[in-house]
């Protein structure tokens, strides 16, 4: 084939029996991936298409898939690794006499992009969340079927699990992973068999999408001279492939179809190559191409999005029913992901080793090293069994032997969304990106028919634009398209630990104690339960301290009751496991906080309920306090009091409050604080505890913790002492030396809070400037009207500004932001999530 003219590649070989010798090698190399078999133990011998890519898909045997797995890159990669070796020399030969260092050098001019590698680079990060995500969703579940010993502890897959001989795409064992198993499911291969689909109807169902959108229909040549079915009479090269015979009618696919949805995808890809072809067969030939070759890998690719959404399914008598549910929705996603998602870093990585071999950067023999470490790296997959420098598994893959540049098809999976979305919007559809059909719209058929017949008369961006509207590869259609299922993801791996190391360990995990197993399975029961509990006795929480009535309190203390007597029986069957040696150690974690249950540790019953009811009791107290000085007129200390201390400078007044607030809360609660702290140390010391203190500060696990404390306090005093000393100074000036102590000290209760624990309501008296800008906004917010609500909506702005997000529905129905008239509440402000 020819690119342009005089960018012949490896022909511009000057030495004749040099090209002659590559053009062999090239040959020889082909011929042992396309005559290669596996022969099993058992005496059965596969070849790659249908028997072992049909095993890989299926058998969930983990001996019986590695045995796949070891044979094939025996009898492929490990016989050509040699011959590759030369022919790469060659190769670099035959393009250094076009100017190029190199055959990757080469290659990568194609895309006429200075900034091409950085570009696909940052395109691979953007996408790197997703794909760890659903990497781990994934591992999770292999591990609980195979059994967490056979995989590494540096947090890698093993190559031979995933549904495929090379783990590109993960999609054959959907059913391993399936989120929602009760709701509809899209692998319609049951189906395909099940109506008797042979071949030719595949191929007919695909020419008819194309056709829909009025693009061009397969001409007769094309249905009487392709190969779609694998000959029984003779060896060939089944991988799938379309040709352009550049005679502007004959135009082929050669392909060893199989009846499942997966070669459903593939005749749209391959049919994608032969529309191309089609619509530019007028271009001169140099331009009898695509616009780079990655968007030649998309055109098919991009209808199969259409093709595979379950409405679509549906309308072409492939799928009978289709739930309209979040749980479906995922379902589907997900499915997408491990065909779209899954194949990212492999296609991204393939040509970074081939350009680093090319390169001369990888010498020969480290070609299987460097393989593994992005492999490692990027994928996030490991080899089942220990490899070494005489392997050569990039020969295991169809594209390597082929020679077949392999950064087409990560170009491809980012465009062919961008494609998915321009044709979308064109075709009027305005849902999520991932429900868009676009069958039957003549404008989107229009539109890319546009693209199409460019070829490569112009620079891709050019064509970009064209259909997108802007000229770059973007990941955001992507990214937009799969948003569901990463907040999905998100929430399933939440306190597992995310991703992989870079390189691949031989360690594996230790195989799981039948004890370990089990208390994996409480955990999943005691979260459940404990989720309800922790509702019910947040919800009473709630009632009281936005009602205080002698009933509520009542309620309230047989909820705490209630939580604590979970939370002993909890911890006691947590006991029962030995998970301070448990391998997992976010399940470790986990039993750790379960057994930590502070006070309800009380075994005894009555001192349980007394230490609540004098928790209770002492809130009460706290909460019906008010300063009556005289008169009816009794204060609340939310808003009445703090109205007078933001405002009030009369030293009498002032002293008053002060002194009644103390009055009618921490004097009344002395007693019962007292037996409270007694018996809350008795709780704690049941967890060989000292005491309260000493389990208050256990949670940040910091053995230095006070004198970290210390010191910290220590660097601030200088600044403080700095402050204290000018606030007093002001403050004498204004009330009177007189009622300051030689001591130094501030009385307590001029500083407008309290507990003197804030100053800022000083301000006015303190300003250092006082024709300068002042920040407080108070003022304004009164002049403007501002509501509680109007406030809590533009602190909720700030939050969302970020990208953080907004307060959900029932925080704006049930959360109280205003002190409701007629009954006793605690104002203090306080948050309760309820689960
Ligand atoms: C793509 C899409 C879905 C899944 C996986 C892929 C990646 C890749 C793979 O690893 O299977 N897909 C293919 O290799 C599909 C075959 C092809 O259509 O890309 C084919 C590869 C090939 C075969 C023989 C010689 C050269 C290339 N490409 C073409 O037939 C082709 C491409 C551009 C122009 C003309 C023909
Ligand atoms: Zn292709």
């Amino acid at each position: 084939m020819f690119r342009m003219i005089s960018d012949i590649g490896t022909d511009a070989m000057k030495d004749e029996a040099k090209l002659a010798r590559m053009n062999t090698l090239q040959s020889d190399i082909e011929g042992i991936y396309a005559k290669a078999t596996v022969s099993f133990s058992d005496g059965q011998t596969l070849a790659l298409e249908p028997g072992l890519t049909q095993l890989m898909a299926s058998s969930r045997n983990y001996t019986k898939l590695q045995e796949a797995w070891i044979g094939w890159r025996d009898n492929t990669g490990k016989l050509m690794r040699d011959k590759y070796a030369d022919f790469v020399t060659l190769s670099n030969e035959g393009v250094s006499s076009l100017g190029y260092h190199d055959t990757g050098e080469y290659w990568r001019s194609w895309y006429e992009s200075p900034t091409f590698e950085p570009d696909l680079q940052k395109l691979l990060e953007e996408l790197k969340p997703l794909y760890s995500n659903l990497h781990t969703y994934v591992r999770e579940k292999l591990m609980d079927l195979y059994g967490r010993d056979k995989f590494p502890t540096s947090g890698q897959i093993p190559a031979h699990l995933l549904g495929n001989m090379w783990a590109q795409q993960w999609n054959n064992i959907y059913d391993l992973v399936i989120p929602y198993p009760d709701k509809t499911s899209v692998d319609v291969t049951p189906e395909l068999k099940n109506q008797s689909y042979t071949p030719l109807r595949m191929f007919r169902t695909a020419e008819e999408f194309f056709k829909s959108l009025g693009l061009l229909p397969m001409p007769d040549r094309f249905w009487n001279k392709s190969i779609i079915v694998k000959p029984t009479d003779r060896k060939m090269v089944c991988h799938a492939s379309a040709e352009d015979f550049y005679n502007q009618k004959d135009f082929r696919i050669k392909m060893c179809t199989d009846i499942n949805m997966e070669d459903l995808v593939t005749i749209h890809h391959e049919m994608g190559h032969i529309q191309y072809f089609m619509q530019y067969k007028d271009q001169p030939v140099p331009f009898r191409d695509g616009a780079n070759p990655g968007f030649h890998e998309a055109v098919g690719d991009t209808l199969a999005l259409s093709v595979a959404t379950p409405k679509h399914l549906q309308t072409i008598g492939l799928l009978n029913s289709v739930e309209n549910d979040e749980g479906s929705d995922i379902n589907y996603l997900l499915s997408m992901a491990l065909e779209k998602i899954a194949f990212l870093p492999f296609g991204y990585l393939i040509d970074q080793w081939r350009w680093s071999v090319f390169s001369g950067e990888t010498p020969k023999d480290k070609f299987n090293d460097k393989w593994w470490e992005l492999r490692c790296k990027y994928q996030g997959v490991s080899p089942p069994v220990e490899r070494t420098s005489t392997d050569f598994d990039p020969g295991a893959k169809y594209h390597i032997p082929s020679n077949t540049p392999y950064i087409r098809y990560f170009v491809s999976f980012v465009v062919q969304f961008q494609f998915h979305k321009a044709l979308c919007e064109a075709a009027g559809q305005t849902g999520p990106l991932h429900k868009c059909d676009i069958y039957r719209s003549k404008e989107a058929g229009t539109k890319l028919g546009d693209m199409l017949r460019l070829g490569s008369s112009k620079p891709w961006p050019y064509a970009m634009e064209a259909l997108t509207g802007q000229p770059n590869m973007s990941a955001k259609a992507l990214m937009d398209y799969f948003a569901p299922l990463t907040a999905w993801l998100e929430k399933q791996n939440a306190g597992k630990q995310v991703g992989w190391q870079d390189a691949c360990s031989n360690q594996r995990h230790a195989p799981l104690s039948a004890n370990e197993q089990q208390a994996k399975k409480w955990l999943t029961e005691y979260n459940m339960a404990a989720q309800e509990v922790f509702y019910e006795e947040t919800e009473v929480e709630w009632t009281y301290a936005t009602n205080i009535t002698d009933y509520n309190q009542q309620k309230q203390t047989e909820a705490r009751l209630k939580l604590a007597d979970f939370q002993k029986e909890a911890a006691a069957n947590a006991s029962r496991f030995d998970w301070k040696h448990f391998d997992d150690e976010q399940v470790k974690r986990q039993f750790s906080k379960i057994s930590d249950i502070g006070t309800s540790a009380l075994t005894d019953k009555n001192k349980l309920k007394k230490l609540n009811d004098l928790q209770s009791e002492i809130e009460g107290i706290y909460g019906k306090g008010k300063v009556c000085l005289g008169g009816n007129k009794c204060l609340t200390l939310d808003p009445d009091l703090y109205d007078i201390l933001t405002s009030s400078r009369n030293y009498t007044e002032l002293t008053l409050i002060w002194q009644e607030w103390r009055n009618v809360t921490g004097k009344k609660m002395k007693d019962k604080y007292e037996e409270f702290v007694r018996l809350s140390n008795e709780g704690v010391r049941e967890l060989g505890y000292n005491d309260t203190g000493e389990y208050w500060r256990s949670v940040y696990d910091t053995p230095t913790f006070q004198k970290d404390l210390q010191k910290l306090m220590e660097q601030l005093k200088p600044l403080y002492e700095q402050l204290h000393a000018y606030v007093r100074k002001k403050l004498k000036k204004i009330y009177g030396a007189e009622h300051f102590p030689a001591s130094g000290h501030i009385p307590a209760h001029l500083f407008g809070n309290m507990w003197a624990q804030e100053w800022e309501n000083l301000y006015d008296l303190m300003e250092p400037y006082k024709n300068k800008a002042k920040v407080d906004v108070t003022p304004e917010l009164v002049r403007q009207n501002y509501t509680a609500h109007r406030m809590f909506k533009t602190a909720e702005e700030f939050f969302t500004s970020l990208g953080l997000k907004p307060m959900p529905e029932t925080f704006w129905n049930k959360s109280m932001i205003v002190r409701p008239a007629g009954r006793d509440v605690i104002c203090h402000c306080f948050c309760l999530g309820f689960l």
